[in-house]
């Protein structure tokens, strides 16, 4: 049986991905071999690089990491633009209690952000995991206010001082989905139909006119029946949400990427940026990260076919003007969740991210330098 790519990850499967899946890539064979010339010209950081594009680069850290380990903190502000909460926001974090709500890591993370001048983000208002247990209780009646009152209060602390919040998290299933709309199950879609996405929405706005408010979805990226699924459904959803006027603003596409998945179709990817861009909206990459699960050990071959994964893709997204933002999940391999949730079965460090574990840049961050180098450069109105 094939499990799906969204399944997997949030499971934690990883060793479902041996080589020789369905669809996966043999890297063993020559004829596959990823390329070998990474090479980059120039000594800037890729927020620098992005820049030069009109482009941010950032990405997601968390209060653990960036309190404790100060040499990761500075070259996580040197080297981007912008700093996502990776799980500070989410409800769990932030509402132990119906009552209370504990801003303690968040505003850690915010100040870090401003006084090492990055733009700050929030992650993420509705989503269907990581919610408090006492969620359960809250009855339809009340479910509006609990939802709205959560977002006005949330979003007005951090009004005037935050770039962009994914409002909705990863509202379609795709395939998983039993509904004809492809929407995941979760405790709000119990407690208020699809509602509760207009609903976020529009708390948000009216708490923070000036937030960019984001629509955040994973599984959008190949050419499977899985992701192509996700990619109709969010298009049908961003297009009912604009033709009923609820303030969404930008689709973010978390881009959580297999550097063993061959089934990459750019014309596809291209079309749906396009497709999004004809609507109004901008797109971000949200979460971007490669996963080296189903390579082999030897480590300067994975670190090629995941770098290859990142400039293939980053090359597509990049030729769409409407992309603003490329934001990885973390950006050392040594606080990844891939590390716990997508391992790999030989037991070998998993290698994912643009920095290595002792902090070293490697080939994947050669990629995404060449991405942004080799970008079109975003018009000044963007
Ligand atoms: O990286 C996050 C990890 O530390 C958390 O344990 C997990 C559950 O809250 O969420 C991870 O981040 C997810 C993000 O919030 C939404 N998209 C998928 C990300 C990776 O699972």
């Amino acid at each position: 049986m094939t499990l799906s790519r969204r399944r997997t990850l949030q499971l934690g499967l990883g060793a479902f991905a041996s080589a020789g899946c369905a669809g996966m890539h043999n890297p063993g064979e020559a004829s596959n071999d990823p390329p070998q010339n990474f090479s980059v010209s120039g000594q800037m950081q890729l927020k620098q690089r992005a820049a030069a594009k009109g482009l941010i680069y950032g990405a997601a850290g968390s209060y653990p990491s960036l309190s404790q380990n100060p040499e990761y903190a500075k070259l996580f502000a040197q080297a981007c633009g912008i700093l996502v909460t990776e799980n500070e926001l989410k409800w769990l974090a932030l509402r132990p209690e119906p009552d209370c709500y504990d801003f303690t890591k968040s505003d850690w993370l915010a100040q870090f952000a401003q006084q090492n001048g990055l733009l700050f983000r929030g992650h993420t208002l509705a989503w269907n995991q990581a919610n408090p247990d006492w969620l359960k209780q809250v009855s339809r009646q009340d479910a509006e206010k609990v939802l709205t009152q959560h977002i006005s209060t949330v979003v007005k602390h951090y009004a005037g001082k935050i770039h962009s919040w994914d409002v909705v998290n990863e509202a379609i299933a795709g395939v998983l989905s039993e509904r004809s709309d492809g929407l995941q199950t979760s405790p709000w879609l119990a407690l208020l139909d699809k509602e509760y996405i207009d609903i976020a929405f529009r708390a948000a706005a009216a708490a923070d006119p000036k937030a960019l408010l984001v629509y955040n979805d994973t599984a959008l990226d190949y050419d499977t029946p899985e992701d192509n699924r996700t990619r109709s459904a969010v298009l049908d959803l961003l297009q009912s949400l604009k033709s009923r006027n609820v303030p969404v603003q930008a689709l973010g596409i978390q881009a959580h990427l297999e550097a063993a998945e061959t089934r990459f179709n750019a014309k596809k990817l291209r079309q749906f940026l396009s497709e999004i861009a004809s609507m109004g909206l901008k797109i971000l990459i949200t979460e971007l990260d490669v996963s080296d699960r189903g390579l082999p050990g030897d480590i300067a071959m994975r670190d090629r076919a995941v770098a290859h994964a990142y400039e293939e893709y980053l090359s597509v997204v990049l030729d769409e003007p409407a992309v603003i933002a490329v934001l990885t999940w973390g950006i050392s391999d040594r606080y990844t969740w891939l590390a716990d949730f997508a391992p790999r079965s030989d037991g070998q460090p998993v290698r994912t991210l643009p920095y290595t574990d002792d902090l070293r840049p490697k080939l994947a961050w050669n990629a995404i330098a060449r991405a942004f180098d080799g970008a079109p450069k975003r018009s000044a109105s963007i």
